[in-house]
């Protein structure tokens, strides 16, 4: 296997250690900025194939990352499913939310597939123009982040809505809930169709559901899909990002399946190493994004902390969330070198 981020998801210990960064094409690159200028609407850059291809290029020109990740959004599957999302600048995400009592009955998959074709077509030209060492990631949000934002309309950070919603209508929200289970396996298929070779499931909101919702709607909607995904594409690896999992990781990660297991900045990492890498399973992460912007003895200190304590399994260096619009290029730079000069024992 010539590309090192699909030997290590598959189980091996490379070195060195492969590298990408969540979010690493975005703001904090001076090209990107330019090209979100020029393509007037967020959605507008993520629906044109050429400037989709460019966006995710972009990383890989400047840094050589081990991986380009598709530039698109979590947000275009309700989007495609009719429930239109604009993205306002400086107020992130903005969807009509779905009120007390709405029916999913009126979206439809057939149409999201349609509408995001551009999506796809961004996915085989950038099969083109990648080299030939660097995997291609493709992406979805979990069910449960997804609903987070269809049911509040927008960002928040306790989700007590989406909650209160599943706890008073539970019928309607384990609907909604099936639904983008469907959706989500619809979209990453389409993604492995066009060319990917792993895919991302991110559940950044998975830290706000006590024991049993987390069950319900975190583990048991991630453990469906990474096992039909695995059935119907044996050589796609699958990533699952249970962004705030605390304890509940073991468990997700031994239920789920997932080839690898991305860990945000909160989790320890000897204890990961022991709970997770330590049974084959590949772990992701974890830097803290906000030393990344620090830069100098902090970050390399934290860096060789994390490739330490991951020297002796399956490990993807990578940050514990997405890349901070304040990042100074050359702190990237840096962390890549370094990453790639460190010698495990
Ligand atoms: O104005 C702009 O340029 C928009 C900023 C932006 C970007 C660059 C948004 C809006 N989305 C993206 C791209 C994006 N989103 C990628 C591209 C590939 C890459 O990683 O380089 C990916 C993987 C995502 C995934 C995403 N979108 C997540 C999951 C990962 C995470 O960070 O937790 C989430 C929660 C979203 C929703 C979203 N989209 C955009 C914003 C500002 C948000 C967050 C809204 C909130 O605060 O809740």
């Amino acid at each position: 296997m010539n590309k090192v981020l699909l030997a290590a998801l598959s189980g091996q210990r490379v070195d060195p250690v492969p590298i990408w960064l969540m979010r690493q094409a975005g703001r904090y690159l001076p090209e990107y900025r330019a090209l979100r200028a020029k393509a007037g609407s967020f959605l507008d850059l993520c629906y044109t194939p050429e400037l989709a291809i460019e966006a995710t290029m972009q990383p890989i020109r400047r840094f050589g990352f081990d991986a380009a990740i598709l530039f698109s959004d979590i947000l275009v599957v309700p989007d495609g499913l009719g429930q239109k999302v604009e993205f306002r600048e400086g107020d992130g995400p903005i969807l009509k939310g779905l009120r007390s009592g709405s029916s999913v009955d009126g979206f439809s998959i057939d149409r999201m597939i349609e509408h995001l074709q551009p999506v796809y077509a961004a996915v085989k030209g950038l099969r083109r123009e990648l080299p030939k060492e660097t995997a291609l990631i493709g992406f979805a949000g979990a069910p449960w982040t997804v609903a987070t934002y269809m049911v509040e309309g927008r960002g928040g950070s306790d989700h007590a809505e989406t909650r209160r919603f599943a706890y008073r209508e539970p019928e309607i929200f384990a609907g909604l809930i099936s639904l983008l289970i469907e959706a989500t396996l619809a979209h990453l298929s389409a993604q492995i169709e066009a060319g990917v070779e792993v895919v991302q499931i991110f559940d950044s909101w998975a830290g706000s559901l006590p024991e049993q919702e987390f069950r319900a709607y975190a583990l048991e909607p991630a453990r469906r899909i990474v096992a039909e995904l695995h059935r119907k594409y044996p050589a796609v690896r699958v990533i699952a990002f249970p962004r705030g999992a605390g304890a509940m990781l073991p468990v997700y990660a031994r239920e789920c399946a997932a080839d690898a297991v991305s860990l945000d900045s909160s989790v320890p990492t000897g204890w990961a190493a022991a709970a997770i890498q330590d049974r084959g399973q590949c772990v992701q992460g974890n830097l803290d994004p906000a030393v990344l912007v620090a830069g100098g003895d902090p970050l390399f200190v934290a860096a060789d902390r994390i490739l330490g304590a991951f020297a002796h399994g399956p490990h993807v260096f990578n940050l514990g969330h997405g890349i901070l619009p304040e990042t100074p290029l050359k702190h990237v730079a840096q962390l890549i070198e370094r990453v790639r000069e460190a010698r495990s024992a």
